[in-house]
């Protein structure tokens, strides 16, 4: 059942992430909040009092006797245990007759004396996407909420923001008003670009792509991460082996989220440590959807690198690191077939990760390498694999009409193709049904609580 259907009493979450910090949120809804919060909060009469006789006289709005704000306005005051003591002060924020915000202070104590006695007062404590989902807000949005709030990159928070805003939602609306009028052609080519930008966009904001480097110990993949980060985040050091675990570190290329992973690399390696080190290496090297293998251009290709990158296959990206040091590869040594080519006909880049030469370039060549596109602001991008699914789905049933019908209108004089048509067209609204539902909010009570 949906859950807003049955929003009986009240729910309450803490939108704030665990630990020290100055204030934490807890947003509770329900018909049962009115009064759970009446119970607890404590509006700081007193306080205004004292300054209405300090500035003369101001006059003061009375409040409700429950002491809760109206909707739309914020209250200070004290959240209180059963006995009428301070549990902590507190801001109250009522959003709805209904939806209620604690500002309380952000530390783990006071978060749960909080929490403990809105328990105690009968609101249920569950997740921020459940509170969502109890809200009657929309699949669309609570999926746009929940990415948003782990979103790693100002540009992915943005793309993100305009899909909250309805960008997809209208452009699926769009396609299924099409649907609903037979234009066959008209939908399946809105659908075919909603799914391109999921490919080349949407799936880096469900899950940033793995990006592996590997590579000869020394080759430079722990300098290159850090130069890719901008920041010191793993130790580098002319002693080979230095890396021994894999390290991962959220990384924004152009933007784009991408999480990057550093590795012992991947050479033979006979005990230990440093075996099994090599055992991870080559474990998320065979994982991650593109690996950048550095070759140490003052060294030149070995025959491990070459061997390395014939099981890597097309999913490597070949580099030459430390260009700084040498003018290797000569054009000479490119055609000797010291520079691997996989598959594709452009050379190895040269880059410096010491000095930053060509690290920018190689930024753009990665991004190139896992398809991304930046859309334009405010384009429909479908950001879950559950949207993407929908709409192949709904794609597929389309596919199965009469391609006679797929120009347009279904023809005159071709009843059949016409029905077979509207059936289809039928089965690919069903498909994108779960992207259309409607926010089912529930019914507001007044706010004169
Ligand atoms: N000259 C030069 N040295 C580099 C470059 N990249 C890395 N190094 C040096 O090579 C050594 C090994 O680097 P490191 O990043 O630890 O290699 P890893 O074992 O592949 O992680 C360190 O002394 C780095 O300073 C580069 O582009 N140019
Ligand atoms: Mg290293």
């Amino acid at each position: 059942m949906n859950a807003s259907a049955e929003c009986r009493a009240g729910v309450f979450s803490v939108l704030t992430p665990p630990g020290r910090g100055g204030i934490a949120v807890v947003r509770c809804f329900g018909p049962a909040a009115p009064d759970a919060l009446a119970a607890a909060f404590r509006p700081a009469k007193s306080e205004i009092l004292n300054l209405k006789s300090e500035i003369g006289d101001v006059t003061l709005r009375p409040r409700a006797a429950s002491g809760l704000p109206d909707v739309g306005r914020l209250a200070y005051g004290h959240f209180t245990d059963t006995d009428g003591r301070t549990l902590d002060e507190i801001i109250l924020y009522r959003a709805a007759a209904d939806a209620f915000e604690v500002n309380c202070h952000g530390g783990p104590a006071a978060v749960e004396a909080v929490c403990r006695r809105l328990a105690a007062l009968g609101l249920e404590r569950v997740g921020p996407d459940r509170l969502l989902e109890f809200e009657g807000a929309a699949l669309l949005e609570r999926d746009a909420r929940r990415l948003l709030a782990s979103a790693r990159t100002p540009l992915a928070a943005r793309i993100l923001l305009d899909q909250l805003n309805g960008a997809l939602a209208r452009a699926l609306v769009a396609i299924a008003a099409d649907l609903e009028a037979g234009r066959t052609a008209d939908a399946d080519r809105a659908m075919a670009t909603l799914l391109a930008r999921w490919h080349s966009c949407g799936r880096f904001l469900a899950e940033a792509p793995r990006v592996a480097l590997a590579g000869r110990p020394n080759a430079g993949k722990s300098t290159l991460l850090n130069r890719l980060l901008g920041a010191d985040r793993v130790l580098t050091s002319a002693a080979p082996g230095t890396t021994r675990d894999v390290v991962e570190a959220d990384a924004a290329l152009e933007g784009a989220p991408v999480v990057l992973v550093d590795t012992a690399g991947l050479h033979e390696a006979r005990e230990g440590v440093e075996r099994e080190s090599v055992v991870r290496a080559r474990r998320e090297a065979a994982a991650a959807p593109l690996v950048v293998y550095l070759l140490d251009a003052a060294e030149g290709a070995t025959d491990a690198d070459r061997a390395a990158l014939a099981v890597l296959g097309p999913r490597a990206l070949a580099v030459w690191n430390k260009s700084d040091l040498t003018r290797f590869p000569e054009p000479a040594a490119e055609a000797a077939g010291h520079v691997p080519r996989l598959g594709t006909s452009a050379p190895a880049l040269r880059v410096s990760a010491l000095r930053g030469d060509g690290v920018d370039a190689l930024g753009r060549l990665i991004l190139a390498r896992l398809g991304w596109k930046q859309p334009q602001p405010g384009s429909a991008v479908p950001f879950t694999p559950a949207q993407a699914a929908a709409l192949d789905a709904a794609r597929a049933a389309l596919a199965r009409s009469d391609p006679s019908t797929h120009s347009g209108s279904p023809r005159a004089g071709s009843r059949g193709g016409a029905n077979q048509a509207r059936t289809h067209c039928a089965e690919a609204r069903k498909a994108l049904e779960p992207l259309l539902e409607a926010p089912t909010r529930c019914e507001r009570r007044p706010a004169t609580k």
